[in-house]
C-alpha cells in the first residue's frame, strides 16, 4: 500500500548545479534608497572639538561626514535615540537654537528621535553642503556633502 512513498525518496540525487546559484560575484541590485544607522553616544572622536558631550554616530563614526547625491533617497535611522536629540537636517553649521535652521525640501520626519526615521530625498536645488544637527544642541551632527550625480 505504501510503496509510493519510497519512490519519492529514490529520486533525490540529481545534477546539484540544476538551481543553485551562479558562481559570479554580481552584486545585488541596487536599493532605491541608503540607509544611515544614528545613535546618540558620548563624545570621544567627533571631528569638531567643539562638539556637544554627546554626538550622533552614524554607521558607528561620530560625526560622520557624509556624501549625499541630489536625486536619490538617504534614511536616517534612529536607534533608539533619546526624545532630548531632535534629529533633523539643517542648513546650520551648529544646529540647536530650536531646529532654526531647519531643511525640509525633500525631507519628512525631521526632528526624529526613538527608533523613527528621516527620509531625504536631495532635491535638486539642494546647496552644496547642508547638515545633521540636533535641536537642542550645538554641534551633535557633522557635514552632508551634497553633489549631482555623475554622468
Ligand atoms: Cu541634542
Amino acid at each position: 500500500m505504501a510503496l509510493s512513498l519510497a519512490l519519492i525518496l529514490g529520486g533525490c540525487d540529481s545534477n546539484t548545479s540544476v538551481g543553485g546559484s551562479t558562481s559570479s560575484d554580481d552584486p545585488p541590485d541596487p536599493p532605491n534608497a541608503t540607509t544611515f544607522q544614528v545613535a546618540v553616544v558620548t563624545e570621544t572622536d567627533h571631528p569638531d572639538p567643539n562638539a556637544h558631550s554627546v554626538v550622533f554616530e552614524v554607521d558607528g563614526v561620530q560625526g560622520a561626514e557624509l556624501t549625499l547625491v541630489r536625486g536619490e533617497t538617504y534614511i536616517f535611522q534612529m536607534g533608539d535615540t533619546p526624545a532630548l536629540h531632535p534629529f533633523h537636517i539643517s542648513t546650520s553649521s551648529t544646529g540647536g537654537d530650536g531646529g532654526a535652521g531647519e531643511w525640509t525640501d525633500g525631507v519628512t520626519g525631521n526632528f526624529a528621535s526613538g527608533n523613527s526615521a528621516v527620509t531625504f530625498v536631495v532635491p535638486n536645488g539642494a546647496p552644496d553642503l547642508l547638515f545633521y544637527q540636533c535641536a537642542n544642541h550645538l554641534i551633535m551632527g557633522w557635514r552632508l556633502n551634497i553633489i549631482s550625480p555623475s554622468g
